[in-house]
């Protein structure tokens, strides 16, 4: 077979398209912006989830470190809030400076930040701060509270709460309020996105009985 031969038996070249038609193009542009305005949403949504779930991570490490601390002390008890922004508790010869403040990040081996970049809140009894350590029958004085005037109770006598502000970078209800016991879950607010973690005071001490420091 020549060459010339082989040239004529290829297939013969598809018919030359044109440009865009200006019909065509608004019809892509359309598609364009509603593919768009349909993606742009569940990603602000994603962000969203991925930030509350990191957030939640946190928390849960917290809780951890918390019993650790406890169980890693001679007589176990709980840290002091920090109360001066070093991230190490703040304590008198007496007991904690406040019960209410920022998480002692530093003496947990933790970060200090949730993931919208705020330190994270803690509370705890003073019953379970005491160096003096605390007991089987000890109990903790704080609530957990399912709606706004607290006739919803979802945990109480809880040794300790620690807390995110949420995307809102606002405490909301009773998390605002330092002067007393009590936290908020939710409420009826649309606005309402803080975090909580709590641990129970039998979860407390049934981990001090396994790790040996009571009774
Ligand atoms: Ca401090
Ligand atoms: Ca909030
Ligand atoms: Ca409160």
């Amino acid at each position: 077979m020549s060459h010339a031969q082989k040239e004529s038996s290829s297939p013969p070249l598809s018919p030359k398209r044109g440009g865009f038609t200006l019909i065509e193009l608004a019809v892509v542009l359309f598609l364009v912006s509603l593919l768009l305005g349909g993606l742009l949403l569940p990603l602000a949504a994603q962000q969203d989830a991925k930030m509350n779930g990191e957030t939640r991570r946190s928390l849960e490490e917290i809780r951890e470190a918390l019993m650790g601390y406890a169980a890693m002390q001679a007589k176990p008890f709980l840290p002091c809030p920090d109360a001066d922004g070093d991230g190490k508790e703040n304590r008198t010869p007496v007991g904690c400076a406040q019960l209410e403040g920022d998480l002692p990040w530093r003496d947990l081996g933790l970060g200090q930040q949730d993931a919208w970049g705020r330190r994270f809140r803690y509370r705890v009894s003073a019953a379970f701060a005491d160096s003096q350590g605390f007991q089987l029958a000890t109990t903790g004085d704080l609530r957990i509270c399912g709606n706004t005037d607290c006739t919803l109770i979802i945990a109480d006598k809880l040794p300790l709460v620690v807390f995110s502000a949420g995307k809102n970078g606002a405490f909301e209800e009773k998390n605002a309020d330092a002067n007393d016991k009590d936290f908020s879950l939710r409420d009826a607010s649309i606005d309402f996105d803080d975090l909580l973690v709590w641990i129970p005071s039998a979860v407390l001490i049934s981990r001090m009985l396994v790790a040996g420091r009571l009774p």
